[in-house]
């Protein structure tokens, strides 16, 4: 069958045997899938044994709630990422911090504090640097933004998130802070270490058959939001992770790959109250006015909340 063939069907299929006012965006969406997945059957010559392969493996994905890991790993989440960075340039929004996606990962509700917190719930300090991370949110002209929210989260050296990973503590390494009257925030965590897919999970069984690994390198998570600004959604890595250009994910971009600095001196070592050397990152955020030429910065999607 060819393509225009395979048009006619699946609009007879989804738009003519319609009796009752539709969802035109939905239909045209359905229409899209249908017919690009229709297509590929025939381009590919896909058996009737693969198709119903194909939609168990995503019945399983479903049922293990690896869809959202499975969407970052495909490259899906990055491309919705380089569309929003098309459509803001569209705009003239332009020398921002850039984003990157949020991931799986994310839980609401975490404590909140001013200008500080510390992340961690210290079980695992002994075994990992110290960090202290630290910078002002900005507009567009430069100005720090005072009360800007800061909602951080990161893994911890198990390569595991609260909440998902019900061994930590509650909200351990998550924190909401809000930026104090010049604009700053500053945590207190540790060198959080890379993700890796569940080996045993359904993303992992597809990524072995495309012959790809199922890593991330060392990063922590953002989303920064202040009063009349777009939200952003952003990660930065941390530099030196073997996998730092090499993300399972492909969330690693330029501009978000800051210095670490290892601090040994003893006399700034024990002025933290620390006993061995820490290290430290500096990173400001820059966000862009809210704008109506602009498609909304806030996405939404289910979430977890604790
Ligand atoms: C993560 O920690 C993550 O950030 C992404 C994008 C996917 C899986 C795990
Ligand atoms: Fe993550």
């Amino acid at each position: 069958m060819n393509h225009q063939e395979i048009d006619t069907l699946v609009k007879s299929w989804i738009i003519d045997s319609a009796t009752a006012p539709a969802n035109p965006r939905v239909q045209q969406v359905v229409v899209g899938l249908v017919s690009a997945l229709c297509k590929t059957i025939e381009d590919l010559d896909i058996q009737a044994t693969e198709f119903w392969t194909g939609l168990e493996y995503l019945r399983e994905a479903g049922v293990r709630n690896e869809l959202g890991l499975l969407a970052p790993g495909l490259g899906l989440e990055r491309f919705l990422d380089i569309r929003a960075d098309e459509a803001e340039a569209k705009a003239g929004l332009t020398g921002g911090t850039p984003r990157t996606i949020e991931g799986p990962l994310y839980v609401a509700g975490a404590p909140e504090s001013k200008g500080y917190a510390r992340l961690d719930d210290g079980t695992e300090v002994d075994k990992a640097e110290v960090l202290f991370m630290q910078g002002t949110v900005r507009d567009e002209q430069g100005k720090p933004l005072a009360n800007a929210k800061v909602e951080v989260w990161h893994c911890n050296l198990m390569g595991g998130y609260s909440f998902f990973d019900q061994t930590q503590s509650a909200f351990n390494l998550r924190r909401t802070i809000y930026t104090d009257g010049e604009g700053r925030y500053q945590f207190r965590s540790f060198l959080p270490v890379g993700y890796s897919c569940p080996p045993d999970g359904t993303t992992q069984r597809l990524l072995d058959q495309l012959g790809r690994h199922g890593h991330r390198p060392a990063h922590i998570h953002f989303f920064i939001s202040a009063e009349g600004q777009r939200k952003l959604t952003t990660q930065i890595n941390i530099d030196g992770d073997e996998y730092l250009w090499d993300d399972f994910a492909f969330a690693s971009r330029e501009g978000l790959v800051p210095a670490v600095r290892h601090i040994t001196d003893t006399a700034k070592i024990s002025a933290k109250g620390l006993d061995q050397p820490y290290a430290e990152i500096d990173f400001d955020f820059s966000l862009y006015a809210d704008r109506d030429a602009a498609p909304a910065a806030e996405v939404e999607r289910v979430r977890a909340a604790a």
